[in-house]
């Protein structure tokens, strides 16, 4: 798909290169009011959430400046807090075929999150390419809620081109959306990366099927049964297709030695049913002591990719390939943002 660049890292795909480091363009004073935002999301100004995407989706250098500094006040705030934590929510990726019923067990989610007094930020990645012009992007943000409700934000993304993968800027929005939201869920249509692509961003990855419609071979032969957290079997009102797309789902675990993943029913539309249990398991799966480290290790792997797809295979094998860049990235400071991570490959492949 990527076109190798003419010198390896000598420019992003279509784009013009700032030759800035990356942390210098910070001085310009453009990024104030990227700062003033990022003071607004840590004091859980709800209200602020859009203007903060605005600029973490603008890939222009400026753009690209602005989301840094963004990203960077966020960051000090974090390790400033030091033992006293500031908190952070969780992220929750939502992935799953076409149809599968995502958007209505979201709606049904984020009524019972609410219940619960948490606020939700929802970021649904539409799937079509530029071709397509992101005519799919109205249907997949369809989740019913209350407008006014000031806790509910909700945002579609288109994934520029990336089929079935998750936008570049996606990692980026769900660490600025922490900051802010007790609960950020990333909706994927399940078409091919996006079940790996999720897991970088993600606490508990969520993978939603519905029964009777033969997905169970599919994953397995796609071989993504280790990557969901819970699995949830839609439209249990059905009644005996949803029991036994369970059953299947058990039982294919339990062949590939995955153990601790459940395998969850639930009917969305009214009236809701396992939707409690569905949370709890989240909550569960979000507690775990390893959360720390997959999300950094989630931050490496989403830079890698962004690398990969920005200046092409040619590059990274300059770099010494995947395991060298890993290597590198894993020096970077704790707060380095991914769009700072790929800067730095770049950097570190030119010189
Ligand atoms: N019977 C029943 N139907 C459901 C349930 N949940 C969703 N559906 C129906 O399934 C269809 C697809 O639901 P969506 O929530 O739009 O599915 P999706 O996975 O978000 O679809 P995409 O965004 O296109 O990938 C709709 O017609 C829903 O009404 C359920 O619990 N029970
Ligand atoms: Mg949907």
């Amino acid at each position: 798909m990527s076109q190798p660049a003419e010198r390896p890292c000598g420019s992003r795909h279509g784009e013009q290169v700032s030759e800035l480091p990356p942390h210098s363009s910070r001085a310009d004073g453009a990024p104030t009011a990227a700062v003033e935002l990022a003071r607004r999301l840590a004091g859980k100004d709800t209200t602020a959430a859009p203007a903060a995407l605005n600029i973490i989706e603008d890939r222009s250098p400026r753009g690209r400046a602005a989301a840094a500094a963004l990203l960077g006040e966020l960051a000090r705030r974090r390790a400033a807090a030091g033992e006293a934590p500031i908190a952070e929510g969780i992220a929750v990726g939502v992935t799953g075929p076409p149809g599968a019923g995502k958007s209505t067990l979201l709606s049904a989610l984020v009524a019972e999150w609410r219940k619960r007094g948490r606020t939700v930020a929802l970021l649904a990645v539409d799937p079509s390419s530029r071709r397509s012009g992101g005519a799919l992007l109205g249907d997949r943000a369809r989740i019913q809620h209350d407008p006014n409700d000031r806790g509910v934000f909700i945002r579609s993304t288109a994934a520029a081109g990336r089929l079935g993968g998750l936008a570049p800027s996606t990692f980026d929005a769900v660490t600025a959306m922490r900051a802010c939201f007790d609960v950020v869920v990333v909706e994927t249509v399940g078409v091919g990366q996006s079940e790996t692509d999720v897991e970088d961003v993600a606490d508990v990855v969520v993978l939603v099927v519905q029964p009777g419609s033969g997905d169970v071979l599919q994953f397995l032969k796609a071989g993504i049964m280790e990557v969901p957290d819970i699995l949830v079997v839609t439209k249990a009102d059905l009644g005996a297709p949803a029991r036994r797309a369970r059953l299947d789902l058990e039982q294919a675990l339990a062949a590939l030695g995955v153990r601790d993943t459940p395998v969850l029913e639930v009917a969305s539309l009214p009236p809701p049913r396992g939707i409690d249990a569905l949370v709890a398991a989240v909550e569960r799966r979000a507690a775990s002591p390893d959360i720390d480290e997959r999300r950094r290790e989630g931050r490496r792997r989403a830079a890698l990719r962004e690398f990969r797809s920005e200046y092409g295979e040619r590059a990274l094998r300059a770099l010494g390939g995947e395991r060298a860049a890993l290597a590198i990235l894993a020096e970077q400071p704790e707060t380095a943002t991914v769009a700072e991570l790929v800067e730095t490959l770049a950097l570190r492949c030119r010189s």
